[in-house]
């Protein structure tokens, strides 16, 4: 009954937005760097709502049997899941269902396809669902998942729920069907239960933070250390001179080592600490000696490691405080990871106020983030699509560690043949024949041609 009546207060609620186009306790936040804007998904964009149907009382009712106690429609409650991560746009779904059982998750789609209303699967941790825009959707999902996934159950757009689940390391009985959903950011169904492999946790791990005085000075680092590190290396960022200055001003945190034009954060992980420490001992010596670094600290205990960590792992979180961010995470041979932060500062020049490379150079995976006071289509213009044109000239991916979600489905034939995203729509299409299933996101729709 309290469910009902709250029902009614929501639906209430959203009438008068979709009268006013405003979403009201949604913040117009002001940051420190100028006004930030959460408008609309739509407007900003420009997209156009699908033809679902409209949430109505009858469905929060069904719901409400079906999961009493989680279904949110409060405003309060619904506004944080409208809004992306970023705080830049937001949604206008109405309900949020928090199921807990594959079985639950499956009556709740198959309600939605019968009645033909879009789902917006927020996952946790997963980068499963990296469409994390709310754009038109009904309903958003509330799910939690995790990573390094050998198995999993999923639950498909009508409601049937496949169940994978499995902890065997091979299984070679047909076409590996999880991997179709990785990377698919809830399009094609729902994961309701992961099966994951976990590794020993290693006896030792040092971290090294270097400064570096040229990127190209970064590149042989790297390559002497994988030389000579071998396979206890597990990982190797780096970060520029103005991602560290925007970690000082707005987070306080300190630079380890003198001033340098590059940073890279070296990680071992391996089984003998000795071992480990004297191999990296010797890198470390040979670094400098041969003056491919000029300075550097090391830390072998897990507070320190966590500091120094915290250099790279933080730049997001400072960058948020210089107003607009662009944001693009590509992949590139590493010979030419940075060349593209320069290219692109120099083609923006005064128009941006920050452009700033990071990442996972192990990986060669380049974080290119961009800020200006606040959202300017023009400069959106200036950006896009040549970020996109300057990756496929160098073989790249538009998309390495992150989704396609809903800014970047347009330009996916930058990194995937047209027969590719063809094969994709058509597995979409099979898996989810209404669209149901995090709409906006990932491909373009069908027959779109228009990038490219
Ligand atoms: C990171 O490596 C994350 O810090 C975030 O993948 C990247 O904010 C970004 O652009
Ligand atoms: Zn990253």
């Amino acid at each position: 009954m309290a469910a009902a009546v709250v029902w009614r207060r929501g639906a209430a609620w959203l009438r008068s937005c979709r009268a006013n186009r405003e979403l009201p306790g949604v913040p117009r936040a002001r940051g420190c760097a100028g006004s930030r804007e959460v408008v609309p998904t739509c407007e900003r964009y420009a997209v156009r709502r699908l033809p679902f149907a409209r949430l109505a009382d009858g469905d929060v009712a069904f719901f409400e049997r079906l999961m009493p106690g989680r279904v949110i429609t409060g405003e309060e409650e619904v506004k944080p899941f409208n809004v992306d991560w970023l705080k830049s746009v937001r949604g206008c779904s109405q309900l949020v269902l928090k199921p807990q059982t594959t079985a639950e998750v499956s009556q709740i789609l198959r309600y939605c396809h019968e009645r033909n209303l879009a789902v917006n699967p927020q996952g946790g941790n997963t980068g499963l669902v990296g469409g994390s825009v709310p754009v038109f959707d009904e309903i958003i999902l509330s799910t939690a998942l995790m990573n390094q996934i050998i198995s999993f159950d999923k639950v498909l757009a009508d409601g049937s729920a496949l169940d994978c689940l499995t902890s065997l390391r091979k299984d070679n009985t047909g076409y590996d069907l999880k991997q179709l959903f990785i990377g698919s950011e809830g399009t094609l169904g729902v994961i309701t239960a992961v099966s994951i492999l976990c590794p020993q946790r290693p006896k030792a791990v040092n971290v090294a933070f270097l400064g570096c005085q040229s990127f190209a000075k970064v590149l042989e680092t790297f390559t002497t250390c994988r030389a000579m590190l071998g396979e206890i290396l597990s990982a190797y960022e780096f970060m520029d001179e103005k991602c560290m200055e925007l970690v000082e001003t707005h987070l306080k945190l300190s630079s380890p080592v003198a001033d340098s034009p590059f940073y890279v954060l070296i990680e071992t992980s391996g089984s003998n600490s000795t071992h480990d420490e004297e191999k990296l001992h010797n890198f470390l010596e040979q670094a400098m000696a041969s003056g491919l670094v000029t300075d550097g600290t090391v830390a072998t205990d897990e507070k320190k490691i966590k500091v120094l960590w915290s250099l790279r792992e933080r730049i997001t979180e400072a960058l948020t405080h210089e107003g607009y961010v662009y944001k693009y995470d590509i992949s590139l041979p590493v010979g030419k990871l940075y060349d593209l932060v320069t290219d692109m500062r120099a083609r923006l020049g005064q128009s941006a106020k920050n452009v700033v490379g990071y990442g996972h150079l192990g990986d060669g995976n380049l974080h290119l983030n961009i800020t200006a006071e606040s959202y300017s289509h023009s400069l959106l213009e200036a950006i896009e699509p040549f970020v996109y044109e300057w990756t496929a000239r160098c073989s790249g991916s538009i998309s390495a560690e992150h989704g396609l979600g809903f800014k970047k489905r347009h330009f996916i034939h930058y990194s995937k043949p047209h027969e590719a995203v063809l094969l994709m729509q058509q597995f979409k299409a099979m898996l989810d024949p209404k669209g149901i299933l995090n709409p906006y996101k990932t491909l373009p729709s069908a027959p779109d041609r228009s990038t490219c």
